[in-house]
């Protein structure tokens, strides 16, 4: 009779037949890629904030040299975002198999024993615990924010951000130790010699294929089919959110803004309703409202009206929020930023613009906008939305439209702009 060790230190407890280098390799090589695309997305994705210029637009003032590749957020192409973001969070969501998949793999390693057998082994260890922490705090973190809607008051950006250097570092350091490895181990098995890829002579097999394996009840390629379908279901189930219009209805696990935006011109997706906000009609009623446009020649204020018979222009553009849910393009109609910058004495260049909401409280009430955005003819104070009036819920009376930002930017229920150098 065989006897079933209790503890997980001891490399008997490790029964799974599947478990070996090659199915450690292959999701490895996966995750490499994968995880290489979220890095970079997500840097873009900080960058796109434009978080040099203004403190409101920056959720992580201590950035330090973490900023050192900040770079002016382009305007075109105007679905820029949309692409960068919706990549970032429908592939993250889609590798959530893949990493559980690859952490399952080697978890018989985790508990190896002993703790350390040289300084090099102990470095390796310290190293899997950021690897595997900072890999499990980035995902949760990402789908919460995602899933549940800024748990995190202001606190999320910071999380994520400093987590993700962390978790890319340990993730670069473990890369180039074992990516050469992985690599052959899978050509091997490609070139057809899988029969000793099993128990391959390198000393890494040892604590990943178990020493005596219950026997099999799925090939070995099973898993990756069952990683693989997990995988294609989440994608599938997530990916309208970010095509938009008749694919959003398909993104059952992107809860967000799924409340009913109605039909006609403004049933679009709502990310803060104007109730959320604090945003009453006596608010925004014509004869209360004004929008202050302050520069080099001093405050103007304007009413709806006024502001009403200053040259419209149109723009067809995106909303694209940092949860990874983006709307088609809209087609929107106001008042050019640049046109507005001119009312405020800048005739040519445009300077950066400072843009204040009625709303009182939370993250999303102002923000700051660079000088190439405000320059661009298509950036708009709109107040209008597919040939109707803004709804109150997409921002009414007024609110910015810029093309290729985040969603964020995008400031609705504008009272206040403020043109001049951040
Ligand atoms: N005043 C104000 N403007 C705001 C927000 C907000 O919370 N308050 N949310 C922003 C975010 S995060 C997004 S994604 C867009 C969404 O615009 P929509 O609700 O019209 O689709 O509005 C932006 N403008
Ligand atoms: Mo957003």
């Amino acid at each position: 009779m065989r006897d079933h060790p209790r503890l997980p230190t001891s490399p008997g407890f490790w029964r799974s037949p599947l478990r070996g280098p090659w199915l450690t390799s292959v999701l490895g090589l996966v995750l490499l890629t994968g995880i290489t695309v979220l890095f970079v997305t997500g840097l873009v994705s900080y960058a796109a904030y434009n978080p040099g210029l203004s403190p409101v637009n920056d959720q992580t003032p201590d950035k330090g040299l973490l900023g050192f590749y900040l770079f002016a957020w382009p305007t075109d192409p105007v679905w820029l975002y949309r692409l960068t973001q919706g990549t970032h969070v429908t592939l993250g969501i889609t590798l959530i198999p893949v990493l559980l998949a690859k952490l399952w793999s080697v978890v018989p390693r985790l508990f190896e024993l002993p703790p350390a057998r040289s300084v090099a082994h102990a470095l390796e260890r310290v190293s899997l615990v950021l690897l595997v922490g900072g890999g499990l705090f980035e995902f949760t973190t990402g789908v919460l924010n995602v899933q549940l809607d800024y748990v995190f008051p202001g606190s999320f950006y910071p999380l994520h951000f400093y987590g993700a250097w962390v978790f890319f570092a340990a993730f670069v350091a473990h890369a180039a130790l074992k990516a050469p490895a992985a690599v052959r181990t899978v050509r091997r098995r490609t070139a057809g010699r899988a029969g000793t890829a099993e128990r391959p002579a390198a000393a890494d097999a040892g604590t990943l294929v178990a020493p005596r394996p219950d026997p099999p009840t799925v090939s070995r390629r099973g898993p990756l089919g069952q990683v693989g379908g997990a995988s294609l279901l989440l994608l599938v189930t997530t990916v309208g959110q970010s095509l938009g219009g008749p694919f959003r209805r398909t993104a059952l696990l992107a809860p967000h803004g799924t409340a009913d935006p109605g039909g006609g011109p403004n049933g679009f997706q709502i990310n803060k309703t104007a109730g959320y906000a604090g945003i009453t009609a006596a608010d925004t009623h014509e004869d209360a409202w004004r929008l202050v446009v302050t520069g080099r020649t001093g405050a103007v204020r304007l009413s709806r009206a006024e502001l009403l018979r200053l040259p419209q222009h149109s723009a067809s553009l995106p909303i694209a929020c940092v949860e990874g849910w983006s709307t088609a393009d809209q087609w929107w109609r106001g008042v050019r930023l640049r046109d507005l910058a001119a009312l405020a004495g800048y005739d040519g260049a445009p300077p950066d613009l400072f843009v204040e909401s009625l709303q009182r409280h939370g993250a999303f009430r102002h923000a700051a906008l660079r000088a190439n955005q405000v320059a661009d003819p298509r950036s708009l104070l709109a107040f209008q939305v597919n040939g109707e009036g803004l709804s109150p819920d997409h921002g009414y009376p007024a609110r910015i439209i810029v093309p290729a930002a985040p969603g964020v930017l995008n400031t609705k229920w504008v009272s206040r702009l403020t043109f001049g150098d951040l």
